[in-house]
């Protein structure tokens, strides 16, 4: 079994992004799974082709992208991507497409194909704080997602990949600075990542449980 994690570019003035602190605090080996850490940077005319060149070059089953949802309280496991890119913020190259689509040739959304439900119990039960989110919204966290899915959908056989999206609070040091802003710990999140790839790795279909959220 082979997984491969992404983590993003710091972007909107932040001096780091807890995604990419992250998955750098990754193992090579987590049990049976081999794991591959990529970059990605937040420009939306590269990030696409550098998803590709490492999904190219790792070969994964598993593909789980990461990213910085300042703000949010928990590990949010995206359930859905949408083609459209509507940038609050221009990217790390000065980009900020409005209602643009992610691909041309492309359905509305795609849903994640990893076992979101249970990754979300693991992780609650490992005592941390883990929601499904129904928007990834439509920056360029959404962006990869779609672009990651789309791949997916198109891989040739032997080479199919299930994936998803994780979206990651503030560190504490991020959210010192951002009033009432919440934030987890640098482990948490590393231990958080490591979870969510063990339940992917082990478990295809997902549990029944309800999930659901007004957002
Ligand atoms: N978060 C942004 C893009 C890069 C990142 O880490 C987002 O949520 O779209």
């Amino acid at each position: 079994m082979k997984a491969l994690v992404t983590g993003f570019e710091p972007f909107g003035g932040e001096a780091l992004n807890p995604s990419l602190v992250a998955i750098r605090r990754l193992p090579a080996r987590l049990g049976d799974i081999a794991l591959t850490a990529a970059v990605l940077p937040v420009v939306y005319d590269e990030v696409l082709p550098r998803l590709r060149a490492a999904i190219a070059s790792a070969a994964p089953d598993i593909v789980l992208c990461t990213g910085l949802a300042g703000g949010r309280p928990a590990l949010s496991l995206e359930r859905v991507a949408i083609n459209i890119d509507d940038a609050r913020i221009p990217d790390n190259a000065g980009n900020q497409p409005i209602d643009r689509p992610v691909a041309a040739d492309g359905p509305p959304a795609y849903f994640a194909t990893l076992p979101l439900k249970a990754a979300v119990a693991a992780l609650r039960n490992a005592g941390l704080p883990a929601i499904v989110s129904n928007s990834a919204g439509t920056f360029l966290c959404n962006h990869a997602f779609y672009g990651l899915m789309h791949e997916a959908v198109r891989a040739e056989p032997g080479r199919v990949f299930r994936g998803g999206f994780l979206h990651v609070p503030y560190l504490p040091e991020q959210a010192a600075r951002v009033p009432d802003a919440p934030s987890m710990a640098l482990d948490q999140i590393v231990a958080g990542i490591q979870i969510i790839l063990a339940v992917a790795a082990a478990h295809t279909d997902d549990l029944l449980v309800g999930e659901g959220a007004l957002a």
